[in-house]
């Protein structure tokens, strides 16, 4: 039988056998042998390959998957923050104690004024521009910008302002509840307002 790489779905104990008539016959057939093994090394790096190469496909369908999860997520924010936000909870429930996460979708010229969390705040800047600076007077000067990808973590009892002079996500995570104070209670939007 002639040799092709076809016939290696034989057991290594074979394949050796063969490569050891093989060295008795000739230096020709010899070299076949060795060519076997090569090929065989070959094929089961190639699985490997395939099995690393199939690996980030089969996350990124999970990862899109999530995402229209979380598109059925999306609401108005709750009304502690300045209305025309969108929010989704994406894991825990800030309303509660323990580990949360969601992500806001802030309109372009969206501010929050200066106010702190009893929790530290997590953020995570999914896309568009994201500016957050500290203090209790609300300073775009004084801000800080942050890309996609920005993270910042804001510690409890901090007092912050944030914007987004264009339509951004952000991701919040942190220890619930999560809880909103503002510096002036006149910007809590919750109050209302007096003329
Ligand atoms: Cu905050």
């Amino acid at each position: 039988m002639p040799w092709r790489a076809s016939n290696l779905k034989t057991s290594p104990a074979i394949i050796f056998g063969r490569t050891i008539a093989a060295d008795r016959r000739s230096p020709q057939l010899r070299q076949r042998g060795k060519l076997i093994s090569v090929i065989q090394a070959t094929q089961k790096t190639m699985k490997k390959i395939a099995l690393i190469l199939t690996l980030p496909l089969v996350l990124s369908l999970a990862a899109v998957a999530a995402q229209k999860k979380d598109a059925s997520r999306w609401g108005d924010a709750p009304p502690a923050l300045p209305a025309g936000a969108k929010m989704a909870v994406l894991a825990g429930d800030p309303n509660k104690k323990g580990l949360f996460t969601v992500r806001l979708q802030t309109p372009a010229g969206y501010k929050v004024p200066p106010h702190t969390h009893p929790t530290g705040e997590h953020i995570t800047v999914i896309s568009g521009t994201f500016y957050i600076g500290t203090g209790d007077k609300f300073d775009e000067a004084a801000g800080k910008e942050l890309g996609a990808g920005g993270y910042m973590v804001m510690p409890a009892g901090m007092k912050h302002y944030a914007w987004t002079p264009a339509e951004a996500i952000i991701q919040v995570h942190g220890m619930g509840p999560f809880v909103i104070k503002y510096v002036n209670p006149a910007d809590d939007p919750r109050n209302p307002k007096k003329e």
